[in-house]
């Protein structure tokens, strides 16, 4: 393929069902986060923390997946986690197996939560049970609710020892979490906390849910756009990972995504733009699209990038180098529609911390499971 041949395609990304494929693949394979609990314990407050979601946007999107358990997919445009809601463990034939299935082959952690004043939890200790015999679940995080609703220290601290020492009996070593999501107070209490540990376990809820709220201008119009971004690299990396997917190629879905971005801000995409951020990021763009080595081993190639990649699967490097693009696009774009132009260094700057930054989000998606 000549390189005008390739310019002539990332202008004209088109219509590609083969495209429709990857990205259905890769929604069919997000990473979980399974909420155990029982009715009124919290987990849909839970999710709405996470999200900053209304209850009908949450319910929108939701989906029966098991008999047992729904599931809904976020954000529902362009998703890149995936929440499966536990119901019906207060009865007695409730049987996890499903729900244990519906998550296998996934990168998932499971969230026991339990209202701190509630001391009847035989029914999630029964599924507990069942979760920790199957071996399928790795990483479980306990989180007491509603801890201000006891208002006595001493009763409430009783409370969550006496539910961490039940859990503990089932699974082993706890590091559990306590909040209110609606503390006396009237706001949320220990959230960092428990974005904290939930980050440490599932990196893609630290890049989706980290409202650190005190970037740039440019970096809050990036977060906007990140879940978009995020999502395409997952199908780019599906495409890479999954041989029946392969007809398509990594650099198609980047087309798709820059044509999209640009509209984002405003801009139109054509071959002056192409060409400006081509240049910008300097011949290792570039030299992806017109080399026969796969992505992996270009990238390996480049300067600052074969360390973190090692041993990682193709799919992951695809993953990062897309999302990497993505990342560096914005900040471009938002230049432009400044009508700053940006340096150079800096917008390679910002493609290489975006790479090293997601590269623990696109193993979770493709080397972990
Ligand atoms: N004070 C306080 N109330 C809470 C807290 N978490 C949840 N609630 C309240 O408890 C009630 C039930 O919360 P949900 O999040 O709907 O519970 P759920 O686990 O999703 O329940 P099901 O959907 O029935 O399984 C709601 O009225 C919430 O506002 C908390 O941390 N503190
Ligand atoms: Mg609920």
């Amino acid at each position: 393929m000549s390189l005008l041949d390739v310019i002539t395609r990332l202008l004209n990304p088109g219509k590609n069902p083969d495209l429709d494929l990857a990205f259905h693949h890769s929604q069919r394979h997000l990473p979980v986060l399974w909420l155990l609990g029982k009715t009124g314990a919290g987990k849909s407050t839970l999710v709405q923390a996470l999200t900053g979601l209304d209850s009908i946007e949450i319910g929108k999107g939701f989906r029966p997946c098991t008999l047992t358990a729904v599931q809904y997919d976020h954000p529902a445009a362009t998703p890149v986690v995936s929440f499966l809601d536990t119901r019906g463990l207060a009865e007695a034939s409730y049987d996890a197996h499903d729900d244990i299935e519906a998550c296998q082959g996934k990168s998932h952690a499971l969230i026991v939560v339990m209202k701190a004043d509630d001391p009847e939890q035989s029914d999630v200790l029964r599924a507990l049970r069942q979760i920790r015999s199957s071996g399928r679940i790795r990483n479980m995080l306990l989180v007491h609710t509603g801890i201000e609703l006891l208002e006595d220290p001493g009763e409430r601290a009783r409370s969550i020892a006496h539910q961490q020492e039940r859990v503990q009996s089932v699974w082993g070593p706890v590091d559990p979490v306590a909040v209110d999501f609606i503390g006396s107070g009237g706001g949320p209490v220990g959230l960092e906390n428990l974005l904290d540990k939930l980050g440490d376990m599932m990196p893609v809820i630290a890049q989706m849910f980290d409202q650190a709220g005190h970037g740039s201008a440019e970096e809050k119009n990036f977060r906007k756009l990140k879940a978009e971004i995020m999502w395409y690299a997952g199908a780019a990396g599906a495409s890479d990972a999954v041989p029946a997917l392969g007809l398509v190629t990594v650099p198609s879905f980047q087309a798709k995504m820059l044509h999209s971005l640009a509209n984002h801000y405003g801009l139109a995409w054509n071959r002056k733009l192409l060409l400006e951020l081509s240049g910008a990021l300097g011949t290792s763009f570039g030299l992806q699209y017109v080399s026969r080595l796969g992505l992996q081993q270009l990238v390996k190639l480049i300067p600052g990038y074969g360390q973190t990649i090692g041993a990682a699967s193709a799919a992951v490097a695809s993953y990062c180098f897309t999302y990497a693009l993505g990342r560096a696009a914005c900040y471009y774009f938002y230049a432009k529609q400044c009508e700053r132009p940006p340096a150079p260094d800096e917008v390679k700057k910002t493609f290489k911390d975006a790479f090293n930054h997601i590269f623990a989000t696109a193993k979770e998606n493709f080397d972990e499971n």
